[in-house]
C-alpha cells in the first residue's frame, strides 16, 4: 500500500481570471481540483497545497528593473522571467480561488518569501539553496506518492513535479487540473513531455478516476 497525498499547486486568484498573471482558463482547474479533493478525502488521502507568497519588493517583478512583464534578464545571477507583480503576501490576489473547497487543506506550503530568488517548485527555490518543509512534512506523514495537478502547468506544476520525482516521490500529474502561462504556445505540452519523460504519469481526471 502506498500512502498518497493531493498536492494542488498555487490555486491561486492572481494565476486567474482578473488576476495579475492570469493564466488562460485558470479557473476551469478549481472544479477539478474540488472533484479530485473529493475523491482523495473519501480514500483517507491528505490534501496540501503550495501558494506562492511574495514580499512586495520581490526580485521577480518587472516592477522591480524598470522592466516589460514577461521579459527575460536576470536575478542574483540566475536567468529570470520578470512577471507582473502577483501573489503579494496577505493580498486578495495571493488568497486561494474562493470557490476552491480549501476545508480539505490540511496544510499549506508557501514559497517565494525570498526577494533575491524565485521558487517555482514547492520543494525548492530556483537556485536550489533552500528548501521548503514539504519534503519533510510528506516524509513525516509517511506520503510517497503525490498527485499533482494546479497553476502554472509550464513553471510550478513542472518544477514541482521534477522536484519530486527526484526526491523519490511517485507522481501523477492531472493534466486538465493543470493550466499553463504559454509564453511560448507550445510551453505546456512541453512541460507535460518533460514530466512524462521524468517518470510521472499523466491522466485526465476521468482516467485517473477509472484506472485508480
Ligand atoms: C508561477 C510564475 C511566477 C506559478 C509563480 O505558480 O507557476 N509562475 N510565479
Ligand atoms: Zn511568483
Amino acid at each position: 500500500m502506498t500512502n498518497r497525498a493531493l498536492l494542488l499547486v498555487d490555486l491561486q486568484n492572481d494565476f486567474c481570471a482578473g488576476g495579475a498573471l492570469a493564466v488562460p482558463e485558470g479557473d476551469s482547474t478549481v472544479e477539478v481540483a474540488n472533484q479530485l479533493i473529493a475523491w482523495c478525502t473519501s480514500r483517507g488521502n491528505a490534501v496540501i497545497a503550495s501558494q506562492d507568497w511574495h514580499p512586495a519588493d520581490h526580485g521577480s517583478f518587472a516592477s522591480q528593473h524598470q522592466a516589460q512583464a514577461y521579459s527575460q534578464g536576470q536575478l542574483d545571477g540566475l536567468a529570470q522571467t520578470f512577471w507582473p507583480d502577483h501573489c503579494v503576501q496577505n493580498s486578495e490576489g495571493a488568497a486561494l480561488h474562493p470557490l476552491l473547497n480549501q476545508r480539505a487543506i490540511t496544510a499549506i506550503f508557501h514559497k517565494g518569501e525570498n526577494p533575491l530568488v524565485d521558487s517555482y517548485s514547492a520543494f525548492y527555490d530556483n537556485g536550489r539553496r533552500q528548501k521548503t518543509t514539504l519534503d519533510a512534512w510528506l516524509r513525516d506523514n509517511g506520503v510517497d506518492e503525490l498527485v499533482i495537478m494546479g497553476l502554472a502547468t509550464d513553471y510550478c506544476v513542472k518544477f514541482s513535479v521534477l522536484d519530486a520525482l527526484q526526491l523519490g516521490y511517485t507522481v501523477s500529474v492531472i493534466t486538465d487540473g493543470c493550466r499553463g502561462v504559454n509564453i511560448q504556445p507550445q510551453d505546456s505540452a512541453q512541460a507535460f513531455m518533460e514530466m512524462s519523460s521524468a517518470g510521472a504519469t499523466l491522466y485526465t481526471l476521468a482516467d485517473w478516476e477509472e484506472t485508480q
